[in-house]
């Protein structure tokens, strides 16, 4: 065995896996200097020794040389991994995707901003509701044609109540035998809620979502935002109502922005209107919404309900107006969108246009 040609081959052994094939040829149980020693026995004793002792020092070189060269092999790979897996900080980041808020909650916190700043509270109530708070206190009884201007979602409340579901009351009592229950159909039910529970002088502002059975089409959704809004105090006028709707459009349009209104009728209001206001970067008016003087029949429907809770009547000499807008309406106005439908179908490319 060439000894100096193993420990050269062993030095220059490519890759870890050469590198133990070298080490089982040399000295596995096979290997070539293993079975050197084991053929010692039948050397005369002279040529044992000294054969042995020549084994034993190819066995030592070649184990070192293994070692030495395992060594190398290691540390390149380790060299070159490091190389691989090396952080280049001047390499651009990964963009993570991050959430935006929906064009209609956009709009509805600019809303409710400008009325904040008017000294307005902002209030919320269910979206599932009673006959009687959507539609009776309002003065739209069983027979009213107006009742029609709203096509209804009705909930199976029969079912709804077998299931244990209960509408429950400004007082959270329960006004299951208040009529039937609905999808609400505009945000006025609060109205009588807020009134119920609460004693003028106020100013809420109501952000909410409600439904409609509807044909839908470009400007009509089965379920939309409306912005309410009421006002009551002992000497409340429709001037007011003027200012505030006013005070809205400055907001919404800047120093051009003003409001122009025109006779209409609601159940709920008397007189009633329906108010534009003025957009100046397409010199046209935008129909945004009704409004209106409080109707007397509220105040006494809010004091009956109020007395039957042994609550005091507080809404005799009470004067109040209240409006309801549609926020998508306005959103379509403004963004020159063409189709109200785009606002719920989901799809991103439309959505991202208006992350805030
Ligand atoms: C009137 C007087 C008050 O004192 C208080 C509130 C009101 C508004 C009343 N409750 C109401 O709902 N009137 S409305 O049926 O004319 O709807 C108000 C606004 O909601 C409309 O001007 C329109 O902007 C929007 N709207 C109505 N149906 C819609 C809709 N938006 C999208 N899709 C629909 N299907």
């Amino acid at each position: 065995m060439d000894i100096e040609a193993a420990l050269e081959e062993i030095g220059s052994a490519p890759n870890l896996e050469r590198l133990q094939s070298l080490k089982v040829q040399y000295l596995g149980k096979n290997g070539r200097v293993t079975q050197a020693m084991k053929t010692l026995g039948q050397l005369p004793p002279e040529e044992r020794k000294e054969k042995g002792r020549v084994l034993n020092e190819w066995k030592r070189a070649l184990e070192e040389a293994l070692a030495v060269r395992e060594a190398q092999l290691k540390e390149q790979a380790l060299q070159a991994r490091l190389e691989q897996e090396a952080l280049d900080v001047s390499l651009p980041g990964y963009a993570f995707p991050s959430g935006g808020l929906h064009i209609t909650s956009l709009i509805l916190l600019e809303l409710v901003n400008i009325f904040r700043r008017m000294g307005f509270s902002v209030v919320e109530g269910p979206e599932v509701e009673s006959e009687f708070f959507n539609f009776d206190a309002l003065n739209m009884p069983e027979w009213h044609p107006a009742r029609d201007m709203q096509d209804t979602f009705w909930v199976d409340f029969d079912r709804a109540a077998e299931e244990a579901f209960t509408i429950q009351g400004p007082f959270g009592e329960e006004v299951n035998g208040l009529g039937g229950a609905v999808l609400r159909t505009h945000t006025s039910g609060m109205q009588i809620r807020y009134m119920i529970q609460h004693t003028p002088p106020f100013r809420i502002v109501v952000p909410g979502r409600v439904f409609r059975y509807e044909q839908t089409d470009a400007s009509h959704e089965a379920m939309f935002h409306q912005l309410e809004g009421l006002v009551v105090g002992p000497s409340i006028t429709m001037a007011d109502l003027k200012g505030a709707i006013s005070e809205l459009a400055r907001g919404l349009f800047g120093k051009e922005g003003k409001a122009r209104f025109q006779p209409t009728f609601f159940p709920f209001v008397e007189p009633g209107v329906q108010f534009a206001m003025w957009w100046p970067e397409r010199q046209k008016w935008l129909e945004l919404g009704g409004a209106g003087m409080v109707h007397p029949y509220l105040f006494k429907a809010v004091d009956d309900y109020r007395e039957r809770q042994g609550l005091p009547r507080a809404y005799q000499g009470m004067t109040g107006w209240a409006f309801g807008m549609g926020v998508e309406r306005l959103a379509l106005l403004r963004y020159g969108i063409p189709d109200i439908r785009y606002f719920y179908q989901n799809r991103l490319s439309f959505l991202r246009q208006f992350r805030g």
